[in-house]
């Protein structure tokens, strides 16, 4: 059975073979990606067992999706095909710097069309659990979508599982003015809430919009959303590290803070964030001392912008080990 459940839409996602505008992108490297696919791949990497939700389309990239999920060790038993949508599609350029541009093909697609009752059927799955992981994705895809991610939260909260949100603001696919709203109501359920700084200061009500967000005290903009529930919030910085701020022993709130890995060379920072979310979780199961977490977190965030691709670098345990040991030096031979 599956300590971990998580919900999504796991896509494919066409990622361009060389650095620069999409405009001028010759040919796409076809990987597999969705943030709760990226952490849950990122968990069983660990040696977790990881339950995944969601909908398939009857087509090849429906196909590709499964075989990777199950290839990883994911258990797939509730992530189903159905008939007659296509499964959904992300086209992305390959940048050092600025903003990545990126082309969704997901309106309408088989993950968009599920809702609470994809849940149901998984009904076990969820009351044998110990964590649930979600994201701000899923709900900005469709309200059935979003009903269906409300009916896992419940379920989880039923078998008193802890509930993680990553707050991944996506405004491809809606606006902060509503998401907001959506992620403050999510996030009051959750025992977990994980973000960029500037997501966090939007849903915490301190920024109007990420630009914003991104000037935002760390303590500050954490503070916010633990006011909405949650006891632990974490704020991914980045270059600059994560922040857990949660309630210390006399109640008073507390940070803790652990600096990035060094990278020399940034390949490709998406999927970063959702390694470093499995890593986290890893440790937090393991009742890690917070500060290990962080540390985890960003070593396996480390290891992904190294590479191609979302899945492509997340570490096993061995590698996360390694890598936690011997830092970034690339001139290590093992
Ligand atoms: O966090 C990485 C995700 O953003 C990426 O895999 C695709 O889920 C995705 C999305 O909707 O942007």
């Amino acid at each position: 059975m599956a300590e971990i459940v998580t919900i999504g839409e796991c896509l494919i996602s066409l990622v361009a073979s060389t650095r620069g505008p999409l405009a001028e992108a010759p040919s796409f490297i076809r990987t597999v990606a969705g943030a709760e696919a990226n952490v849950a791949v990122g968990l069983a990497r660990l040696g977790r067992k990881v339950a995944y939700v969601g909908r398939v389309g009857d087509d090849a990239f429906g196909l590709v999706v499964l075989r990777r999920l199950r290839g990883e060790g994911v258990d797939c038993d509730a992530l189903a095909v159905t008939p007659g949508a296509p499964t959904g599609v992300m086209i992305r350029e390959l940048r050092d710097v600025g903003p990545m541009e990126v082309i969704y093909h997901r309106a309408g697609s088989a993950a968009s069309r599920m809702g609470p009752e994809v849940v149901d059927a998984a009904i076990r799955t969820f009351s044998d659990c110990r964590w649930l992981h979600v994201t701000g994705i899923t709900p900005a895809i469709s309200a059935s979508a979003a009903a269906a991610v409300e009916r896992a939260v419940e379920l989880a909260r039923e078998a008193d599982a802890v509930v993680s949100l990553d707050l991944n603001i996506r405004r491809r696919l809606w606006s902060e003015s509503a998401a907001v709203p959506v992620l403050r109501a999510l996030a009051d359920r959750c025992r977990v809430v994980l973000g960029g700084l500037d997501e966090v200061a939007v849903v915490a009500g301190l920024a109007g919009t990420l630009e914003e967000g991104a000037d935002v005290d760390p303590e500050a903009a954490a503070d916010g959303i633990r006011a909405l529930g949650p006891g632990r919030v974490v704020v991914k910085l980045g270059a600059g590290g994560a922040l857990e701020r949660r309630a210390g022993p006399d109640g008073l709130p507390v940070s803790l803070r652990a600096p990035a890995l060094p990278v020399p060379h940034v390949v490709d920072p998406v999927g970063a964030g959702d390694a470093f979310t499995a890593a986290w979780i890893d440790r937090a199961l393991a009742d890690a001392e917070p500060l290990e977490a962080l540390r985890a977190g960003n070593a396996a965030g480390a290891a992904v912008v190294s590479t191609v691709g979302d899945l492509t670098g997340l570490p096993t345990r061995r590698e996360l080990d390694a890598l936690l040991a011997a830092g970034s030096r690339p001139d290590t031979i093992r």
